[in-house]
């Protein structure tokens, strides 16, 4: 008895653990057009998914004090932005092309990606 109550709870927690990392990045992987991101220590979410033809809205706001993270460019689309700290930001681009594009800071040392699908 105490076996199978055992071999349940060891099933149900690789269930929840199953759960927990692929049902969230199966989420995470939905594109969408629309995005916040926040900048602390790198970038949140660091990959975001959009569809390709339509203008997509990235929206930043620092919250890191650390100046490396001051400047935000995405060099495939010819973007560079100041990020005033605690300030939202939106930079919007219009991906004609699927493939992935970078997201870097002023120094290329923090890295984020945009997966255009
Ligand atoms: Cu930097």
């Amino acid at each position: 008895m105490d076996k199978l109550i055992v071999t349940l709870l060891g099933a149900a927690s690789i269930g929840f653990i199953y759960w927990f990392f692929f049902g969230k990045k199966e989420e995470a992987a939905q594109p969408k057009n629309v995005w916040s991101i926040l900048v602390e220590g790198g970038y949140k979410p660091s990959t975001v998914t959009i569809s390709h033809g339509a203008p997509a809205t990235i929206t930043f706001t620092r919250k890191d004090p650390n100046s490396c993270l001051e400047e935000i460019v995405l060099p495939d689309f010819k973007i560079k932005k100041f990020l005033p700290l605690h300030k939202a930001i939106t930079v919007t681009i219009s991906p004609v092309k699927k493939g992935t594009y970078d997201i870097h800071c002023g120094m290329n040392m923090y890295h984020g990606k945009i997966i255009v699908v």
